[in-house]
């Protein structure tokens, strides 16, 4: 395509073959076996359809949760595709994924496609999204305090460096009174209350596990009740054990910052809400920390026009992604234009928070659209005022937006 093709197509094109990082998801490295999940019925017991079918259903809550996988897809799968259309989210996302995977859903009923996804081997699988998606590294979510990941991280396999490991630490900084007794199980001598002595061993174990994951960035998800400086163990870990560890290793802090949790616990990991935060936190997180580095999602969307300006104003603050309830096309598209005409290119504009593997195809094609749209008006904004735009500078600011700026962002 020469560069007289309207715009709009040569942005898409150029988005399309320009290979993402993905810097935030919760798959795992394919070796964890009994981790990575795909297929029909883990698509459709994703928590996000999960919370949506018992609205349109009225199974009691432990009737389902009761309920083998398979059956449970079934309940969502009638609910939300079969009796009501499809037009949520999360819902179209499963029938993009199963039509760029070649399947027409409404030609197969669940056992046939089961029986689609069951021939397929899991390292062919693995292979076959990555190149649909054009996904070129996968952020994974690693904790420490996840017995079943510790297991497989203890066993040493051999690694596909295509999975990148971030350090996950909600229960450390979260539950101290929780996590100080499985730290000394593991060998840490820390105590309940909070002193210099734990602040190093707390390091010592951040630093441990930083290397056993190759971790590219310390990660936690904050409350909307998050306040810095603080009386209290999570502004105290912040400040003795995490920063300085932050610090040591080069990585930054990302904070994921807005989440309600079990706002319902009946509906389980479904269960979470969103609150909005108090951004004077990471404003005084970033100007009291001129050392660190922090990337920033935020769950409200009353909370995105004062991260972009937070951004604005402090060049170690990164902000990332529409996350969760602001992964929808309307608000992605009202978060990365506000996002472009405040910042320029110096942010990340999407991760896609997968869980199941085959989601990376629908939320890459979903989101690659979106973005694609928003920078091409953009662009003609800038013809417009006698700057025409070459493919060259489209394919940087892509390369750029799908994880370029983010993977400086981590090295400075
Ligand atoms: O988007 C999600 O899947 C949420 O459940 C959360 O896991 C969130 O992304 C998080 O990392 O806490
Ligand atoms: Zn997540």
């Amino acid at each position: 395509m020469s560069s007289t093709a309207p715009l709009s197509a040569r942005v898409e094109r150029i988005l399309a073959a320009t290979p993402v990082h993905d810097i935030h998801t919760h798959l795992y490295d394919p070796a964890f076996t009994s981790l990575l999940s795909w297929g029909i019925d883990e698509q459709l017991t994703y928590h996000y359809l999960v919370s949506e079918s018992f609205r349109q259903m009225d199974v009691p809550f432990d009737r389902f949760w009761n309920a083998p996988k398979t059956e449970q897809a079934e309940f969502i799968w009638n609910a939300l595709f079969v009796e009501h259309s499809p037009v949520s989210e999360a819902c179209r996302g499963v029938l993009t994924t199963l039509n760029a995977l070649g399947i027409e859903p409404r030609k197969h009923d669940l056992a046939s496609l089961r029986n689609w996804f069951a021939a397929w081997k899991p390292a062919d699988f693995v292979e076959r999204v990555l190149s649909l998606a054009n996904v070129a590294s996968i952020g994974m979510t690693n904790s420490p305090f996840d017995d079943e990941e510790r297991a497989y991280w203890n066993a040493n396999l051999p690694r596909d460096s295509r999975f990148r490991g971030a350090l996950r630490i909600d229960p450390l900084i979260l539950g101290w009174s929780e996590a100080a007794p499985r730290l000394r199980a593991w060998g840490y001598a820390v105590s309940n209350e909070l002193n210099q002595a734990t602040a190093d061993e707390v390091r010592r174990f951040l630093a441990d596990y930083t290397r056993k994951y190759g971790a590219g960035y310390c990660m936690v998800s904050l409350p909307p009740t998050f306040s810095y400086p603080a009386a209290g163990d999570t502004a105290w870990l912040i400040d003795h054990a995490v920063l300085p560890h932050c610090r040591d290793h080069g990585q930054p802090f990302a904070l994921m910052m807005g989440v309600k949790r079990a706002v319902n616990p009946l509906l389980r990991m479904a269960g979470d809400g969103v609150g909005r935060s108090d951004l004077t936190a990471l404003q005084n997180l970033c100007a009291a920390n001129p050392a660190n580095r922090f990337a920033v999602t935020c769950l409200a969307r009353e909370n995105q026009h004062e991260l972009v300006v937070l951004a604005r104003k402090f060049r170690n603050l990164h902000p990332f992604g529409c996350w969760w309830f602001t992964n929808t096309p309307q608000l992605i598209e009202e978060i990365t234009t506000m996002r472009l005409e405040l910042l320029g290119t110096s942010f990340t504009p999407q991760h896609s928070d997968a869980r199941v593997l085959d989601q990376l195809i629908y939320k890459w094609q979903h989101s690659r659209a979106l973005i694609g749209r928003c920078l091409a008006r953009k662009y003609e904004t800038l013809e417009a005022a006698g700057w025409p735009v070459t493919d060259a500078e489209i394919q940087r600011d892509a390369t750029d937006l799908l994880g370029g700026g983010f993977a400086r962002f981590c090295h400075h």
